[in-house]
């Protein structure tokens, strides 16, 4: 019998897709896009379209797993389910009753689905008082950056962008990351639109583009500011809308004075007209009453002023009165527009007061320094447990020779739920067998588009797999937790995710959404048009009172990389290398790396090198070589190619240490200090030194 499932998928991309999945006599044998989802369009990915690939995959963990060698070694016995329970919850126990501060859950987006991600496993760890996680590895500089501007992450509807004159792609890889939404740049196109991409790296995007800036890594701070300087000065501007819909205008017009196109030129490393041409060109056609619209993504915040660079970019619609259209304004993420009841499905009101009182932020961003703290009056106790989900820290978190240090650590008990023995699995002391999308019941949020998305199991748990819920709820009877919420189902968590009172979701109701697979939210179709900004003034804030109550420059400013040739000379003496590892098109963050399809189509981890770096260091084309800080090192094979700059490699990531030629990747090299806003990790403020291997 052949039936069709609508599901969703779960990965960490702003496409958030909904999938129909084919199933023959109980096997999933096909996954498509449903071709009545605007946003999917029938379409999916690369990756995703081999997802039945990797849920039928002969190295799926299906059974639970104890670890027998060093760890790292990646070496497990196949043990019971009720064993594994067992083990753990004696572990837990006494630490719990210690400290239950030594107890720290790590995880991030493997699945974005508010039921296996957000729900069951946070009750877990509230009830015991653990401590917290500080989910910033991606996105909080962006995030806090463009609230203090905007107010919340609410931004320019997908849908539209078909509809705009020009369109600036801003720190965004959309035919690799946010595919569905270059399906739409592709129709502006069509229908005679421009198209630009801001970007230090001539992405497979930054090709297709009418125009590529190719900026320096950490600079676009600097350039919202030239940009804002010429608008002012030319008098590019909708008096009308900054009059009734902004805040601190006068300030703003005397903060960029400085900002001529020839100083911010030179700290951009491009070339003054270039700053000049496009602030005409997006002043001119936003004052044709056409809409500009600016597609803002994270490439543009992983480095040190990477919430003012997000913050800075917000301010240049309003100035413009580019709100005013539809297909105007900026998109930086839709996450905001989901009235989500986070605190329904996290139960925070499971800690005791005692708990509350002395609540411990772990940030996930420098978990490698963390794991390797001893207990001590300002951090508490030392981590003693580790319960890792949705997330593959060994591979994707920065510094990671300090990262593998501390999973190292012989006296931390590490457990770690997941589809495949990743780099971070093979420090398990518990490996547990969790399910897939097609196996298990998920509801969606995205950051991307403005629907609701329903996730229906399409086939049977393979193996002896448990989905996340269920492996924290028979965590919890282990524990003795006998809170009724530890009984709930996934559906009726599911139930519960959205607040169907507020207007946006006024429809939402579960057992409907799950039928139909997906709802769009009620969102005004051009949310700033009159203003309305869900800021504290309910104004667009170029000066910000919360930001220097924050203790941070109320004023849109310049904040300088960390690691540059002109930020950190005596640095760059010894590294002169700027060194960004954006994602490959072929994976998703690390997840995917071990599909064998893809990747043979990304090959191997290679190193993208000018031809002027290249040939002062005398590397050819092919040549394996050696990419190095005082961090730690890597060997990639070496690409000669104009698509990046000079000053700049690149290696695109995120590789499986165990399926790179040395065992590293590049978050070897990269480093764990944090944003000016967000406390976010900074991936792409690396400098680094390249020499033949
Ligand atoms: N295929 C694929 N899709 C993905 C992912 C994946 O790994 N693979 N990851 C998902 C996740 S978790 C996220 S957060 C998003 C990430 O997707 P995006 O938000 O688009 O961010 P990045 O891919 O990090 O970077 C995008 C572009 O920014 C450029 N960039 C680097 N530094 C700078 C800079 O300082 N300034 C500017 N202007 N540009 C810079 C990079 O060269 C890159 O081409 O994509 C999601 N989608
Ligand atoms: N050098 C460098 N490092 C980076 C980045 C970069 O651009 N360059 N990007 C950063 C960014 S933007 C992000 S978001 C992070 C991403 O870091 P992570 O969130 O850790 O993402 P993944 O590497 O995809 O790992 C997710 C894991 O979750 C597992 N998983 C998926 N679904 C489930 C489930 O239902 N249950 C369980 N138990 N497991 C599941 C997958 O098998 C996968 O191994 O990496 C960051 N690291
Ligand atoms: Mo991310």
């Amino acid at each position: 019998m052949t039936t069709t499932i609508r599901a969703t998928c779960p990965h960490d991309c702003p496409d958030t897709c909904a999938m129909l999945v084919t199933v023959k006599d109980g096997v999933a044998i096909d996954v498509k896009g449903d071709p009545d989802h605007p946003n999917t369009a029938g379409a999916l990915c690369t990756k995703v379209s081999r997802y039945v690939e990797r849920t039928y995959h002969t190295e799926r963990l299906l059974f639970p797993q104890k670890r027998v060698g060093r760890k790292g070694e990646g070496k497990f016995v196949r043990i019971s389910w009720d064993e594994a329970l067992d083990i753990i919850a004696a572990k837990l126990k006494p630490i719990a009753e210690q400290d239950p501060l030594a107890i720290l859950p790590y995880s991030y987006a493997g699945t974005m689905g508010l039921v296996q991600g957000e729900s069951m496993s946070i009750r877990f760890f509230n009830k015991i008082g653990a401590s917290d996680l500080d989910r910033t590895i991606c996105a909080s500089a962006g995030s806090v950056g463009y609230q203090y501007t905007i107010g919340a992450k609410i931004g320019t509807d997908t849908e539209q962008f078909e509809h705009a004159k020009l369109i600036i792609i801003w720190g965004s890889n959309p035919i690799a990351s946010n595919l569905h939404f270059w399906m739409k740049v592709q129709e502006a196109k069509r229908r005679g639109a421009t198209i630009i991409a801001i970007d230090p790296y001539r992405s497979f995007t930054a090709e297709k583009c009418h125009q590529h800036i190719a900026l320096l890594p950490g600079t676009d701070t600097a350039l919202a500011l030239g940009l804002m300087h010429v608008l002012i000065r030319d008098d590019y501007l909708d008096h009308d809308y900054i009059k009734n819909y902004t805040l601190g205008f006068d300030q703003l017009a005397q903060r960029v004075k400085t900002w001529t196109p020839e100083y911010t030129a030179k700290i951009c490393g491009i070339a003054p007209e270039v700053i000049e041409q496009l602030a005409q060109l997006y002043g001119k056609t936003a004052l044709q009453g056409e809409a500009v619209a600016i597609r803002l993504s994270y490439g543009i915040q992983r480095t040190h002023g990477g919430g003012m660079a997000v913050r800075n970019v917000a301010c240049l619609p309003a100035l413009v009165g580019a709100w005013r259209q539809p297909a105007g304004g900026v998109l930086l993420s839709s996450g905001d527009s989901f009235p989500k009841r986070l605190d329904r499905l996290q139960r925070p009101d499971l800690r005791t007061t005692s708990s509350l009182q002395k609540q411990r932020l772990i940030n996930m961003s420098t978990i490698g320094d963390d794991l390797l703290k001893p207990t001590s009056k300002e951090f508490g106790p030392a981590i003693q447990a580790l319960i890792v989900y949705n997330s593959n820290p060994v591979a994707v978190a920065p510094e990671s020779p300090k990262v593998t240090r501390g999973f190292a650590r012989e006296d931390l008990f590490t457990v770690v739920l997941e589809h495949f023995q990743t780099d971070t699995a093979d420090y398990a002391d518990i490996l547990l067998p969790a399910t897939t999308q097609l196996e298990h019941t998920d509801i969606h949020a995205t950051y991307g588009h403005l629907y609701m998305m329903a996730n229906n199991p399409a086939i049977q748990a393979l193996g002896e797999s448990k989905p996340n819920t269920e492996i924290f709820r028979l965590l919890a009877a282990r524990m003795g937790f006998n809170d009724p919420c530890f009984l709930e189902t996934d559906d009726d968590i599911a139930a519960q995710a959205f607040d169907s009172t507020n207007e946006r979701a006024i429809h939402f109701d579960w057992t409907s959404l799950k039928k139909t697979g997906w709802q769009k939210l009620n969102m005004p179709l051009a949310p700033f048009a009159q203003g309305g900004f869900p800021t504290a003034s309910g104004k667009c804030e170029f000066f910000s009172a919360k930001m220097q109550a924050d203790g941070l420059d109320p004023l849109p400013a310049y904040i300088p990389p960390y690691e540059s040739a002109q930020s950190a000379p005596q640095l760059a003496q010894v590294y002169p290398l700027a060194m960004i590892s954006p994602p490959a098109r072929n994976f998703l963050n690390s997840t995917f790396v071990n599909v064998m399809s893809l990747r043979d189509t990304e090959g191997e981890p290679y190193l993208d090198i000018h031809p002027q770096d290249a040939h002062a260091r005398g590397i050819l084309n092919g040549d394996m070589v050696r990419t190095f800080n005082d961090r730690g090192s890597m060997i990639m094979k070496a690409r000669i190619t104009d698509k990046t700059r000079a000053g700049l490699v690149v290696g695109l990531s995120i590789w499986w240490k165990k399926y790179a030629g040395d065992g590293k990747n590049a978050n070897e090299l990269t480093s764990q200090r944090l944003t000016d806003m967000g406390r976010a990790a900074t991936f792409y403020d690396v400098l680094v030194q390249v020499e033949k291997a």
